[in-house]
């Protein structure tokens, strides 16, 4: 099983938030040391590991966007936060015509992905040649022919020096992708830097692809930035990700090497490779039902982007309506009410209804203001509260009601730009705007 440590930890610690009762900081806290405990024994960057713990306490103690509970929030910050961590965008592969260099110190798997990769594009339709470039070794050339057949590629190996091999197969190959071998070494020398560049300058690749085995965990990092300073490279290669529980350590270091991983090797087999999708690939570490449906569930309720907005200090008529919005797509404000943890039943029944149904006429007049007075609400003033009545079919005193409310909001949101701790975040602050505790 790839990753299974830091899987299996990942997961232990979203049960455990699953059945929190409240979360507070020292649940957090608790919940996040077990994280560092599983991340460091991926043998991730003790830095990193800080770094990533910072970022979740900051994000959940500032409290979930409004149609939340804070534990489902807390879910989605652990997810999201693992997916970036673990290599933050996808290594898109495009399906074309191209020239890939594979470099790579000794035995980091650069031959066997070779193969693999091969495969890959072959079984997506494109036609695949592979090119010897490794002339050191006397059994290189065997091995990379023994590869080729295995996956149903030609393999061209014509030539004395890699320089020559190169030449020659781009005289003779036909193929649409072209895989080109290079030879190990111990180090990344000068002497390889150059025998590499020499050959970047004949092939002109599109693709100058980094091996890294997993095992070196968050070696991955250096071994990253080196080749990339003194070659260049366009993409990384983690392999044997399924026999090392440092894996994540090198998956969580060439997240930050600047370089995005393009594939991950996952044993020795021709079809042990995958195009690495970070998202994917942490969905599957921890269960992929679970987050999706979580996730969605956040979609549905647009908060995302209010949220956003309200953290950021802006605060218009629009941001105001997308609240409303978000809490009606939710279902009911009482059912919103229920999901908070610390909330539900504290409220006596009618003050809710009421709320709701005054709430329920506020999108028709904002939808009758004019794009001005959305962002400028201050402006609204008799003749217009006349006017928003009318095109709303509401009543003046609506309309006020609807102003007063949004000015006590705002006012709200100001105070507590960036507002700190649960009892005092935006969500608890929106609440206690509709005339609810927490
Ligand atoms: N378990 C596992 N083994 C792998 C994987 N990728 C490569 N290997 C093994 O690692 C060893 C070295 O692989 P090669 O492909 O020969 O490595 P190389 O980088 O071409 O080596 P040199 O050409 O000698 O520098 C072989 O025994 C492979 O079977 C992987 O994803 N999982
Ligand atoms: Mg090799």
């Amino acid at each position: 099983m790839v990753l299974e440590n830091l899987g299996s930890g990942l997961k232990h610690a979203l049960r455990k938030v699953a059945g929190l009762g409240v979360v507070d900081k020292e649940a957090v806290e608790s919940i996040l040391r077990d994280i560092q405990r599983s991340l460091l024994s991926a043998d991730v960057d003790v830095a990193l590991v800080s770094d990533l713990s910072k970022n979740i306490k900051k994000k959940v103690l500032e409290g979930a966007p409004a149609g939340m509970s804070l534990k489902e929030y807390f879910i989605k910050v652990l997810y999201e936060e693992a997916v970036s961590f673990l290599g933050k965008e996808k290594g898109e592969v495009p399906l074309k015509k191209q020239r890939i260099l594979v470099i790579g110190l000794f035995g980091s798997g650069k031959s066997t992905s070779i193969g693999k990769i091969a495969k890959w594009f072959k079984t997506r339709g494109l036609p695949v040649g592979l090119v010897a470039c490794d002339v050191h070794r006397p059994a290189a050339k065997d091995q990379l022919r023994q590869l080729g057949e295995k996956a149903g590629v030609p393999v061209y190996e014509d030539g004395e020096t890699a320089e020559d091999v190169a030449k020659n197969a781009l005289k003779k190959a036909k193929e649409d992708v072209l895989i080109f071998d290079s030879a190990g070494r111990d180090a990344l020398d000068e002497e390889l830097a150059k025998e590499l560049k020499n050959l970047g300058k004949i092939i002109l690749p599109d693709e100058v692809l980094l091996v890294l085995p997993a095992e070196i965990g968050q070696a991955a990092r250096k071994q990253s930035e080196e080749f990339a300073k003194l070659v260049g490279i366009t993409g990384i290669v983690i392999t044997k990700l399924d026999g090392t529980a440092k894996g994540g350590g090198a998956l969580a270091a060439a997240a930050v090497s600047g370089a995005k991983v393009k594939f991950i090797g996952t044993g020795e087999k021709l079809g042990d490779l995958e195009a690495y999708d970070p998202q994917r690939f942490v969905s599957k570490l921890i269960g992929y039902g679970d987050i999706q449906g979580l996730l969605e569930k956040a979609k549905e309720a647009g908060v995302e982007k209010t949220a956003k907005k309200l953290l950021e200090g802006e605060f218009t008529m629009e941001t105001f309506y997308e609240q409303i919005e978000g809490m009606q797509g939710m279902g009911s404000l009482t059912k919103m009410v229920d999901m908070i943890p610390g909330m539900g039943g504290k409220l006596p029944k009618g003050v809710l209804d009421i709320q709701e149904e005054k709430m329920k006429k506020w999108p028709f007049i904002i939808t009758s203001m004019t794009p001005k007075e959305k962002k400028e609400p201050e402006l609204i003033k008799t003749s217009r509260i006349n006017r928003l009545a009318k095109g709303s079919g509401t009543s003046e005193t609506e309309v006020r009601e609807l102003l007063k409310h949004y000015k006590q909001a705002k006012k709200v949101m100001k105070l507590t730009k960036g507002g700190k701790g649960l009892k005092r975040g935006p969500l608890a602050q929106i609440a206690k705007q509709f005339g609810m505790k927490m």
